[in-house]
């Protein structure tokens, strides 16, 4: 059963345009930066995922992610069970083209620009393109690049692409501004799942210097503390996903949205 306290979250009515890029430009216009709550399908039972919505919006992130680099899962009754508890936008994070469900607000649109793999620059963008006008999903084309996070992770393994090196800002400062001059509205710095190193500031903030577009970084960011940094690094938002998953208790939630927002 969801949570009865989330019934005035839903009365706020975060969602006053129908779009989820002009709700998390706000965002970053009213407080600075934005927290991401990464769900994994494959991690989360569905039972929780009404309770758990309510408990990610009332700690104070802007939106929901729900996806990952494999699913092993139906992902719909999650996606459902999530978006009928919240308020807050719940946007698709897919590992390719059959990770999506109508029962979402908005689908990063990303292209691995950071590989070489034609299939993750554009193959899965062809094949997903008529479901996510089936299901009326709202696309934010997403410049998505994988930096070395100190060890091997899915999306490294399940792309076969090579990520950048951690200690060439300069490499990945160009492929955010080639992002940004081919029309994409975000860019994604991703040190993968669980990373030992998350991104560099010093990566993030040539990033930040080189685009005007928001910049998403996630991967290995373990504490609050560490989020802070980032965001005054240059992030625009921040995502959260492993950590949570061994302790996503609103009060640790609450914490890092306070140090994201402040
Ligand atoms: C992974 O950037 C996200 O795609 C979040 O990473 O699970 O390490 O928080 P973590």
């Amino acid at each position: 059963m969801p949570d009865d306290r989330c019934k005035k979250y839903k009365e706020y009515g975060h969602l006053t345009s129908n779009s989820v890029l002009k709700y998390l430009h706000g965002v970053i216009e009213k407080k600075k930066a934005g927290y991401l709550v990464l769900i994994d399908p494959d991690v989360y039972e569905i039972e929780r995922c009404a309770n758990l919505a309510c408990e990610i919006e009332r700690a104070g992130a802007d939106a929901i992610l729900l996806g990952g680099s494999l699913l092993t899962k139906d992902l719909h009754p999650i996606a459902e069970g999530l978006k009928g508890s919240t308020n807050i936008p719940i946007i698709l994070f897919p590992g390719d083209s059959m990770h999506l469900t109508p029962h979402a607000d908005a689908v990063l649109y990303m292209s691995l620009i950071s590989g070489r793999n034609p299939n993750y620059l554009i193959g899965e963008q062809v094949k997903a393109a008529p479901w996510i006008q089936q299901y009326n999903l709202e696309p934010i084309p997403t410049g998505y690049m994988l930096i070395d996070g100190g060890n091997r992770t899915t999306v490294e393994f399940m792309s076969g692409t090579v990520p950048i090196p951690n200690n060439k800002p300069d490499i990945a400062s160009t492929h955010a501004l080639a992002a940004q001059y081919l029309g994409m509205k975000m860019v994604y710095l991703e040190a993968g799942s669980g990373a030992e190193l998350p991104i560099p500031d010093d990566m993030i903030s040539m990033v930040d210097s080189q685009v005007d577009i928001p910049l998403i970084v996630g991967g290995g960011i373990r504490s609050p503390e560490m989020a802070a940094r980032k965001v005054n690094a240059g992030a625009n938002f921040i995502v959260t996903g492993n950590i949570l998953e061994e302790n996503c208790s609103y009060d640790f939630m609450k914490q890092f949205a306070d140090a994201i927002h402040s």
